[in-house]
């Protein structure tokens, strides 16, 4: 397998709202260049990208799925390049796997469903890309389908998103006539065998379109000549520009995020595959045309440290995706950030300073994993069985550490008790849960220290279903899942200062120990501060960590309703001890208590999980639809016109969305989408605490007390 130079890289990350066919288009594509001997189908569950059993089964992208073709760029002298494409999910409930991994593209194919128009996550994936800072295109998918209209679309488009958005072809045919696309750059027919192997037969414009073409060609002209001086002179001069001129230019346009372009293809039919990864090619960005910036310390933190995508450069790669193989183990997707990666190679993974051996590095076709001698600069690969290393990590020459910002990841939303079906799952469940959790940022597992449910935490119930079906499939877990519970969580209001004391004599060696503490809230989101303010050995230093854990475990199985306390600061001031009597156990219980003595006095609360809503809907619905969000006790904080759609922004909490996704369903007739995302916590209304806390309170009472 040869390797490719950075310049013949192209990294295209492909996203839109959720089935709006990007893995049949990456499936057609492939097919196309004739990388894959047979063309796959979604329908038929045999995509290169959707391989994982659970996509298959359910016909949705839940994972990252990467693939490669080789396709000639016209503007490289008609070199091959390789075209990595990272298939990303577009189900809100999954939308956390893109963020995350869209972070390895250069540049964004977002689709646009032809007969729908832009929905919510075409939006929300519009915004990632502003974040990434990556040029992006439209590709309208469907044009077969019934009532698939490009001038609809387009309307659609415009209006969102503005005036640079820009048609580079027109349809030749609709619907289930739609044969091709007029290339508005060169001015020339692509016709298209359907369902063939995407080639395309070069002709002149049809008479009928080429008013039409040439209007669309000149708008094109005009905006390319607009952002610079030079094309503009020659405009001006020549009243146009010659192709020479003008596909740089419309290049540059495009890479500088100045131009949208918008193409069109039938996947399902291969028609326009040719045409797209052409453009792909030609005009989307090398790794090398924007800067990165990695950080001096983890996570972000410490100075920015400029890199380029430089084989010249110290070697340093990110792991933008983990993947937990019941097979072959971990397997790590990164993308070379600088530097030349050789098989073999023994690299440093600054997060956890620990060496990792690239022993078989390969590249990724689906599940297809092929060993390489080596990735440059800006290209992206697979390597399995390495010994700690996951999602979000950096690695590289050990004497340049660097370290990649990962993206954030949102709190889980949803939580449930799951509950083995016999004790061989029981046994099971903490090793293969774990494995999962390696793959997947999103999801949360932990025990409730009342009930000693096993608990799973994630962004839907979607989610969560794919999670057990994972181990039963995989793992051969059995579990039940039961209802959903909102992930509460409980904090202080005030302040206090307490003290714990525990003593016992009870014959032979006695329990001392005695801790003075004081509360106070602390910011949201700050979890638990603890402050050792311990002068003068009152509580000698190996008891302190005692003290800390008596209060954080105290913490965890909460004071009015069994949910974890939080955002708040605990300082550990004064104490005593006895020297022979005072040990671990001792000043943790005394923790413990001082704790719960101190949140007697410290006005606790219930805090609930807060969500940012955002509904698409055709304009007729737009009042009920606000109403309905406002009686759910949410704030709407927008309503904005999407030509014939509205879309209505507002902050909801979660506890009045579990049924949402059926209610806006029976509501609008099936014609709205939403997006929900985790925003924040605050207080749950008075009343409505209350009802929580009796609900909650009768399993909370009866827990033994467990230090
Ligand atoms: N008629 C028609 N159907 C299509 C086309 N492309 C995809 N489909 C169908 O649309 C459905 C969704 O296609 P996918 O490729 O899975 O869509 P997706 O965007 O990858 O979906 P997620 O990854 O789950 O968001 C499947 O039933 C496809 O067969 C197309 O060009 N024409
Ligand atoms: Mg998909």
């Amino acid at each position: 397998m040869k390797s490719y130079l950075t310049k013949d890289v192209r990294n295209v990350g492909i996203v839109g709202h959720g089935g709006t066919g990007k893995t049949q288009l990456v499936s057609s594509l492939l097919f196309t260049a004739g990388i894959t001997p047979r063309w796959g189908k979604v329908a038929e569950g045999s995509t290169t990208t959707d391989w994982d059993e659970e996509e298959m089964s359910r016909k949705i992208s839940i994972q990252t799925g990467l693939a490669f073709a080789e396709w000639p760029c016209t503007l490289c002298s008609g070199a091959n390049v390789k075209i990595n494409f990272l298939d990303l999910p577009g189900y809100s409930t999954f939308i956390t796997e893109t963020k995350a991994s869209l972070i390895a593209a250069d540049a964004a194919l977002i689709t646009v469903d032809a007969h729908v128009g832009a929905q919510v996550t075409t939006e929300k994936v519009w915004d990632y890309c502003t974040e990434y800072d990556i040029p992006r295109a439209f590709v309208l998918t469907g044009m077969d389908r019934e009532l698939a209209s490009f001038e609809r679309s387009m309307e659609s488009l415009e209006q969102i998103f503005g005036r640079n958005v820009v048609a580079l072809q027109l349809p030749i045919g609709s619907e289930k006539a739609f044969r091709g696309v007029i290339d508005l750059v060169s001015m020339k027919a692509h016709f298209c065998k359907p369902d063939a192997d995407g080639k395309e037969t070069i002709e002149e414009i049809p008479g009928a379109l080429a008013e039409e073409a040439k209007e669309a060609h000149e708008k094109i002209v005009e905006m390319v000549a607009e952002g610079d001086d030079e094309l503009m002179e020659e405009f001006f001069k020549e009243g146009t520009l010659p192709l020479e001129d003008l596909i740089p230019g419309l290049r540059r346009a495009i890479v500088g995020e100045k131009i949208i372009p918008v193409l069109m293809t039938s996947a399902l039919h291969n028609i326009g595959s040719s045409s797209l990864l052409t453009f792909l090619a030609d005009v989307f960005p090398h790794p090398d045309e924007h800067s990165i910036y990695g950080y001096k310390e983890a996570d972000g933190k410490g100075e920015p440290i400029a890199r380029k995508f430089d084989d010249a450069l110290p070697l340093s790669l990110f792991v933008f995706k983990t993947l937990a193989d019941p097979f072959a183990g971990r397997i790590n997707y990164f993308k070379v950030m600088s530097g030349v990666l050789k098989n073999d190679a023994t690299v440093t993974n600054f997060n956890r300073s620990l060496p990792e051996r690239f022993q078989h590095i390969q590249i990724v076709q689906g599940k297809q994993l092929t060993e390489v001698a080596e990735f440059h600069a800006g290209d992206i690969g697979a390597i399995a069985k390495l010994k700690e290393t996951t999602t979000g990590e950096t690695l590289g020459d050990k004497n340049s550490p660097i370290y990649y910002k990962r993206a954030l990841i949102p709190e889980p939303s949803i939580t449930f008790a799951i509950e083995p079906k016999t004790r061989a799952d029981e046994d099971k469940i903490g090793v293969s849960i774990h494995k999962i959790l390696e793959e997947d940022s999103a999801l949360h597992f932990s025990r409730d220290p009342q009930t000693k449910e096993f608990l799973l935490a994630g962004s839907g119930q979607q989610h969560i279903e794919v999670v057990v079906a994972k181990l039963h499939k995989r793992y051969h877990v059995d579990l039940t899942l039961k209802p959903p519970k909102v992930a509460y969580r409980e904090t202080i209001r005030g302040r206090a200062d307490a003290e714990g004391k525990h003593k016992k004599q009870s014959g032979g060696h006695g329990q001392f120990g005695v801790c003075r503490i004081k509360l106070e809230p602390a910011e949201r989101g700050k979890g638990i501060e603890f402050v050792d303010d311990i002068f003068g050995g009152s509580i000698p230093k190996n008891w302190i960590p005692s003290v800390e854990k008596g209060i954080r475990d105290a913490a965890a199985r909460g004071y009015l309703a069994g949910f974890p306390v939080v955002d708040f600061r605990v300082s550990l001031y004064d104490g005593k001890y006895h020297d022979v009597d005072s040990s671990d156990m001792a000043f943790k219980i005394a923790g413990s208590l001082a704790f719960k003595e101190a949140m007697k006095q410290a006005r606790p609360a219930l805090l609930e999980p807060i969500m940012h809503v955002e509904v698409y809907a055709p304009d007729q619905y737009s009042g009920d639809l606000m109403g309905d969000l406002s009686s759910r006790r949410g704030r709407i904080s927008g309503s904005e016109s999407r030509g014939h759609n509205v879309v209505i922004k507002a902050q909801v909490p979660f506890a009045e969305m579990l049924t949402y996704a059926n209610d806006l369903i029976s509501k609008t007739q099936g014609r709205a989408s939403y997006s929900m995302e985790f925003s924040h916590y605050d207080y749950v209304p008075n009343e409505l605490a209350d009802k929580v806390i009796a609900a909650h309170k009768p399993a909370h009472e009866h827990v033994e007390e467990e230090v």
